[in-house]
């Protein structure tokens, strides 16, 4: 079961809870970063609640992803992002509350961009890493489906980032 008005899986066999102080080193504006890490005491940054299914070929993983809204200096929050280890595995997003964007790249350097909006499926292809974005002012919600054997990667994403960066300025969410 999913609680659509929390955006939370009820009884989830795995909740990882990421918080503001896992994003060192992600942001453009670092001392905000730990402003905010010391003035809020480490706040939630986004959870993930999943069902366990082997992690085998074949099978599905499914879950939910919650995105807390909020600005580093005037840059939207984000989750770090990756490739999947297998890195030609797809992945799906439904959009079940906020709104937010995609941002996709290859290990090429090619970048690619995705609206969320409660109801848009987002499809990442194989080889696209990628980061969900909370441009709104509500939790950014999401089911992702994708390969059970896919596994993660974070390293390449943390030395490389993504070519572009979400901010919020005068009013208007931009990427530069
Ligand atoms: C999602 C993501 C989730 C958290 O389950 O793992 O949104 O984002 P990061 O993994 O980038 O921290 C997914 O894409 N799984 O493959
Ligand atoms: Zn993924």
């Amino acid at each position: 079961m999913i609680d659509l008005l929390k955006g939370e899986m009820e009884n989830p066999d795995r909740h990882h809870v990421t918080r503001a102080s896992g994003l060192r080193g992600y942001y453009a504006n670092e001392p905000e970063l730990e402003r905010l890490i010391q003035t809020r005491h480490d706040p939630v940054h986004y959870e993930v609640f999943e069902h366990k299914v082997p992690a085998e070929a074949g099978h599905v993983m499914f879950g939910i992803s919650k995105l807390q809204p909020g600005l580093i200096g005037q840059e939207c929050f984000f989750t770090k992002g990756h490739y999947h280890t297998i890195l030609a595995t797809g992945e799906t997003y439904l959009c079940l509350a906020g709104q937010g964007l995609m941002l996709m790249r290859t290990p090429e350097g090619d970048f690619a961009c995705e609206e969320f909006v409660p109801g848009r499926l987002v499809y990442v292809p194989p080889c696209w890493g990628h980061r969900s974005v909370n441009t709104g002012s509500a939790p950014l919600v999401t089911l992702f489906q994708y390969q059970g054997d896919a596994g993660h990667n974070y390293g390449n994403i943390v030395d490389e980032g993504f070519p572009r960066r979400v901010y919020l300025r005068g009013g208007k969410i931009v990427l530069d």
